[in-house]
Parts: C-alpha cells; structure tokens; sequence
C-alpha cells in the first residue's frame, strides 16, 4: 500500500540541531515522515523526541543504531521508499576533537563515506529518481578563520584548523566527489554557529547560561575577543528545508545569521539578561579568562548572498529576541538539563577546564 507521504531519514536526529529539525518539520509539513538513526552517543537524547511516535504515529520512527552500520542502513533504505536524506550525524565538539580527534575520523569521514556508498547503491537500485536528495549538514569551520574583515562565500578555498573542522572538510569532500563522479544528487550546506533549545550544554551559549544560572564561574578562553556569526537554530532548520526543496545538486550553500559577536559580548549579554530574568546582580563577576583553545580561529562571518539571491531564503529571528527566547527555554527545562548531566558530563567538564590556567 503506497502511504501518502513523502519519507526522509534524518541522521543524527536526537542532537541539537536534528531535534529541532525533527519538531520543526513534522509541523510544518504535513506531508512529511521521518525516520530517525542516531546512535545516542553522548550528544543525543532520546527523550528529546519521546512525545513524537504518541502524537505522529504514522509520520514519526526512531531506530537506534550508527551510521558506521552498512547492514542497518542498507535495511533501512531498501526497507522504506526514501525520498530523501538529511546528514547531520557527527561529532561536532571542537575541544573533544582536540582531546580525542580519532572518532571525529570514524563518524564524520568514514561514517559519511559509508553512508554516501549505501544511499548511491539504494539510488541506483531504484533507477536514479531525480527527486532523491542527499543533504550534508556541515559548518563554516571547514573554510578556517578570518580577520577583522571579509566573509566566507562558496567559493573561499577550505582551510580546516582544528581536528574538527579537518573532519568536516573531508566529508565536505566526499560528498562532492560522489555528485562528480557518480552523479548523486547531493547538497552541502555550510553553516555558521547555531543556538537554541536542546544544545549540548559543552557550547558557549548553554554552558553559560547553566553556570550563571548556578552561579558557577564563567570560563572565557583567551580574552574573549573571538567573533562568532550567530544563527537561531530554527532559521537554520528553514534555510534546510529551502535548499532540500529548491537548491540544485552538486551545489553548495553558505548559511549565516548575520549576527557577529565577540565571545565576551555573549557573555556580558547572558549575564546581564540572566540578572535581569532572576532579579539579582553580580554575575559578570563570575567572568575568568582562562586558557585560549589550541589553534582557535579568530572570526568567522558568512556571506548568505547565495542562499538568499537564488532560494529566497533569509533568517526570521532577530538575534536579541531569540537569545532571550532561549535562556527562557533553559530556565523552564531545568530537568532536560538534569538529564544531560551524567558522569560522562562531569567528566568532560573536568578534562576540559581543570587544565585550564586562570590569567
Ligand atoms: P550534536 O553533537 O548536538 O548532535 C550530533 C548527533 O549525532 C547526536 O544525536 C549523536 O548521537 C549523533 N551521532 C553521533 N555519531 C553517530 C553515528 N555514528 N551514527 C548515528 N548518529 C550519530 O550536533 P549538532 O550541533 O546538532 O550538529 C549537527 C550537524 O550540524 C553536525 O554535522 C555539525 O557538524 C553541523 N553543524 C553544527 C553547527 C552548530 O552550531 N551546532 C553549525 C554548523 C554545522
Ligand atoms: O567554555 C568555553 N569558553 C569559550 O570561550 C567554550 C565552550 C567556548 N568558548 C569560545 C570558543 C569559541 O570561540 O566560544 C566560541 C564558541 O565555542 P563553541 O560553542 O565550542 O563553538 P565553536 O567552536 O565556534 O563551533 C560551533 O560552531 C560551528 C559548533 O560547536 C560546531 O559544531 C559548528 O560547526
């Protein structure tokens, strides 16, 4: 029996960006089902998405199980009628990847590889339907760092710094190799720093908004001067589905949030909203500068002309509003953050600033 709607697999759906993707989509198209593959490493939790099988039963299937796994995902693909595949699965901690690069290497190289070989052997099986799209997920870092000036277009040359990034250009790689040489119908995005609900709380924006929360200190790597271009996770989830929808195979996209700000704004911001939302005082106080991340990029900005000029895409959030919207969503899922902070958790918080110098 054929089912009226149209199936994706997203990869990696229990992390941050992929459950908002998830939620966001099952929303806004109707006609969508999707199937989630995330091995639940660290990263993902699988209560992010508990509700949806309840309230989607016919639209929404979660399978636990890897990428790196050429049986389940040859199972999967042959299984379902696959319309389309949207990648997000990886490693995606910069400072892990400088600690323990080697399961960057596994998840987001051979893992993408292994997933690319399966999904061109399904495409080619099924006679090459020309609807079928494959979207790698993937990041601004692939392109390095920028100084004071200047912005990252499609056509910047890749310059990886750190392990991380090193892993994604490599994926970023294959995946054009494989609509070169083999004619899959592949898209790569290219995005700038993301925040929102259910971000790992390892990343700058959750993690200081715990530790202020907390009153716990606020560790600032180097002196703060770092710029990042920041992008309301759910103006990342559009600019996804628009080039799933209308952008062309073999193309890259650039996403940005038009949205630069030093680190330590970020953090002033947060302390002084965070004071405001607890009516107390003080928490720029907590501030220390600590040790700077090894090889840290200075800047990174993004041109969106591209995405914007040809899809019609731009983001919708302004960043004042969405920060705000999201320290609200913390404070009211105190017990997400509970659940997050397992041995695992503490571990890392340990491994990564007890060897970090105060200056
Ligand atoms: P995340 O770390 O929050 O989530 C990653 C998810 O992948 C987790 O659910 C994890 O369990 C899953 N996963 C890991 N290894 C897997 C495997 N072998 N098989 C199946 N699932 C596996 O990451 P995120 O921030 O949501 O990022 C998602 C993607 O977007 C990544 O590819 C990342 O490089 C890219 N990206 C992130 C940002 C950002 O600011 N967060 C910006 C640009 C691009
Ligand atoms: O404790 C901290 N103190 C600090 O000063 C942490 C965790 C970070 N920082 C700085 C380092 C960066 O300059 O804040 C900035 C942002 O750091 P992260 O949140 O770790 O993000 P970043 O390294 O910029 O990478 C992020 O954006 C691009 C994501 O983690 C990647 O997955 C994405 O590809």
């Amino acid at each position: 029996m054929p089912t009226p709607f149209a199936t994706y697999l997203v990869t990696g759906g229990a992390g941050f960006i992929g459950t908002n993707f998830i939620r966001h989509t099952l929303a806004l198209r109707p006609q969508w089902r999707i199937i989630c593959l995330d091995a639940l490493t660290y990263a993902g939790n699988a209560a992010n998405l508990d509700d949806l099988p309840a309230r989607f039963p016919e639209r929404y299937r979660f399978v636990h199980g890897s990428i790196l796994d050429t049986k389940l995902l040859l199972k999967i693909l042959t299984q379902e009628d696959i319309a389309g595949v949207i990648h997000f699965a990886a490693e995606s901690h910069v400072d892990r990847s400088i600690h323990k690069p080697q399961t960057f290497i596994a998840t987001n190289v051979n893992g993408t590889c292994q997933l690319l070989q399966v999904c061109q052997a399904v495409w080619e099986q099924n006679g090459k339907p020309d609807d079928f799209r494959f979207l790698h997920v993937s990041t601004d870092e692939v392109y390095g760092a920028l100084g004071d000036t200047g912005y990252f277009t499609e056509q910047s040359a890749y310059a990886p710094n750190s392990p991380y990034s090193a892993s994604k250009a490599a994926s970023d790689h294959f995946v054009r190799a494989w609509h070169h040489t083999y004619g899959f119908p592949a898209v790569v995005t290219n995005c700038s720093n993301n925040y929102g609900p259910y971000q790992f709380p390892e990343k700058l924006i959750p993690l200081m908004i715990m530790n202020i929360q907390e009153k716990r200190a606020l560790p600032v790597y180097g002196d703060g001067a770092n710029i990042r271009d920041w992008l309301y996770v759910i103006d990342h989830c559009e600019a996804l589905l628009t080039v799933l929808e209308k952008g062309a195979p073999g193309e890259t996209y650039l996403i940005g949030g038009g949205a630069e700000k030093r680190n330590i704004e970020i953090v002033h911001l947060l302390c002084d909203l965070l004071d405001r939302l607890l009516a107390r005082s003080g928490s720029r106080d907590l501030i220390r500068f600590v040790t700077d991340r090894p090889g840290h990029d200075y800047r990174y900005a993004i041109d969106a002309a591209k995405i914007h000029q040809q899809l019609g895409w731009q983001p919708r959030h302004r960043f004042e509003d969405a920060i705000e919207a999201t320290v609200q969503w913390y404070l009211g899922h105190m017990d997400w953050v509970e659940t997050i902070r397992s041995g695992e958790y503490r571990q890392w918080i340990e491994t990564n600033y007890n060897l970090r110098d105060s200056k």
